[in-house]
């Protein structure tokens, strides 16, 4: 099922909203790659409490990484296709976290509101060297910020500092994880407050299984 347009909460936005889905109509609604402009629904004010952050750098420690991860010479392989993940709301059941790593470029995970702090993180099944990572977004040219954080144990969390333009014009985001990145968990938070919905078509992650 082809993904909803984001919700609004004034007239003026529900009148473009509805322009939008004329467009959707003959543009076809699996189309996220599309650099349309967009109407932006009233600033929530941000709850950065609300942002997961911090945790253990011990994660990016040589010998504990060697001690989670088996150093591998397979090919870069998408370790977060059709895995468990979850996400801190949804928007409805089709559009539900799974939506986000099924493959599939039509479907897609959407929070419910532009607020930021929606995450949505995957389980890799176990700890794995990551090397870098896709994410499609429902609208190109919006600069979706987010922060990526990564985990073994799904307690202890810590924050990627991950290498990517922030100015890529585009729907889909490629950011490149540090050398030695070992994790089994992977967790995206948007953190911007444009008010763009948190929407995400796929999420890919590479690494050597
Ligand atoms: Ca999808």
């Amino acid at each position: 099922m082809a993904c909803g347009v984001e919700g609004g909460a004034n007239h003026a936005h529900m009148v473009i909203i509805s322009l939008y889905i004329l467009l959707l109509f003959f543009v076809g609604c699996s189309s996220p790659n599309l650099d349309i402009a967009h109407p932006l629904p009233n600033e929530t004010a941000i709850d950065e409490s609300s942002t997961p952050h911090d945790g253990d750098s011990s994660i990016f420690d040589t010998k504990s990484s060697e001690a989670l991860c088996k150093p591998s010479t397979a090919p870069l392989t998408n370790v977060a296709l059709n895995k468990p993940s979850q996400a801190d709301q949804s928007r409805s059941a089709t559009e539900n976290a799974s939506k986000a790593n099924d493959g599939l470029s039509t479907t897609c995970w959407s929070a419910s509101d532009g607020v930021p702090g929606h995450w949505w993180k995957v389980d890799l099944g176990k700890s794995i060297f990551l090397n870098r990572m896709t994410t499609t977004w429902q609208y190109g040219g919006t600069k979706y910020l987010y922060d990526i954080e990564v985990s073994n144990d799904d307690i202890v969390y810590t924050k990627v500092d991950m290498d990517f333009d922030p100015s890529i014009n585009s729907a889909t985001r490629k950011d490149t994880f540090p050398t030695g990145v070992c994790a089994r968990y992977v967790r995206l938070t948007k953190t911007d407050s444009t008010g763009f919905w948190a929407i995400l078509y796929e999420v890919e992650i590479y690494g050597r299984p």
